[in-house]
């Protein structure tokens, strides 16, 4: 009887231990954006002030992401807002490649600048 409570015990320490493990895993999820093959899979997001972003590549084509957007007229602006980390990045096919940390708050905008429209705008609160 004692010895199948020890048992017990120890499964339930390691039912915790992967709980714990899964929401570890699920925080440092959440600032991930994916990249389909011509554009950012959402347009914007929104971050804590000193956090980072994991940019996902989900296909074979190459992103280079740099501080500016596109404009309507489908002209390339370049700027880097006051606060914003210098981002240039190429992100290869199907790899990952982690920006920041944006330690500033405020709204700051990424492009990709292969391809036109290819704009991420980051919140950070
Ligand atoms: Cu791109």
């Amino acid at each position: 009887m004692q010895r199948w409570c020890v048992l017990g015990g120890r499964l339930l320490l390691l039912m915790i231990a992967m709980v714990v493990c899964g929401c570890a895993g699920i925080a440092s999820e959440q600032n991930v954006v994916h990249m389909g093959a011509t554009s950012f899979e959402q347009s914007s997001i929104r971050i804590k002030k000193g956090a980072t972003i994991t940019l996902a590549d989900d296909t074979t084509a190459v992103h280079r992401i740099e501080n500016g957007r596109w404009d309507t007229n489908g002209m390339e602006r370049p700027s880097r807002e006051r606060g914003a980390p210098m981002i240039d990045v190429q992100i290869g096919g199907n790899e990952s490649t982690t920006i920041g940390p944006f330690n500033v708050s405020g709204t700051f905008l990424l492009y990709c600048t292969v391809h036109p429209g290819m704009n991420l705008t980051i919140i950070v609160t």
